[in-house]
């Protein structure tokens, strides 16, 4: 494979866990071509939660969006394949899932998602989000040298 791998930062919320659609997810997800290489179970506290969704703070469903993602665990997921971070974009789905419902049917959003909060899953939106997230669940077990193998992440 002579194309560039990139790695992107998945998890499924605590409403994916909690309506059991891990398996589905994973199933689009490798159906789709992606490797998952890290994968691992959170439970997020009000502090982490805050660090994770801090470009967020000033929003007014902040507040809600840290009771919701605190509410269960989370799985947190590294994808791999070549343009890995626009691909999940693409497959997870608009952010408002009633919306993906109608324009998007086949994404992930849709299939499990509720409205615009509660949307089942997440996926980094950059080459330096993902990077932020990755280290943000897996800094323990990433060494920096991996993402110098991996241009774009
Ligand atoms: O990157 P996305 O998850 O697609 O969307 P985002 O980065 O704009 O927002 C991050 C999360 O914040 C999103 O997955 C759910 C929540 N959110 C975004 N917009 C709204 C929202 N929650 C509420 N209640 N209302 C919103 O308009």
């Amino acid at each position: 494979n002579h194309e560039t791998q990139e790695r992107t930062l998945a998890m499924i919320k605590p409403d994916g866990l909690q309506g059991n659609y891990t398996d589905q997810i994973k199933a689009a997800i490798l159906e789709a071509g992606f490797e998952i290489v890290e994968e691992s179970t959170f439970q997020l506290d009000f502090e982490k939660a805050s660090l994770f969704y801090a470009e967020h703070s000033g929003k007014t469903f902040f507040q809600s969006l840290i009771a919701y993602i605190t509410s269960g665990p989370v799985l947190a997921m590294v994808l791999e394949k070549p343009n890995a971070i626009l691909e999940w974009r693409a497959l997870i789905g608009p952010t408002n899932a009633r919306k993906a419902k109608v324009s998007h049917p086949t994404s992930i959003r849709a299939m499990c998602g509720m409205d615009s909060e509660r949307n089942c899953v997440h996926g980094s939106d950059s080459p330096q989000s993902a990077r932020r997230e990755i280290l943000f669940f897996f800094g323990d077990k990433i060494n920096l040298s991996d993402f110098e193998k991996h241009d774009e992440l």
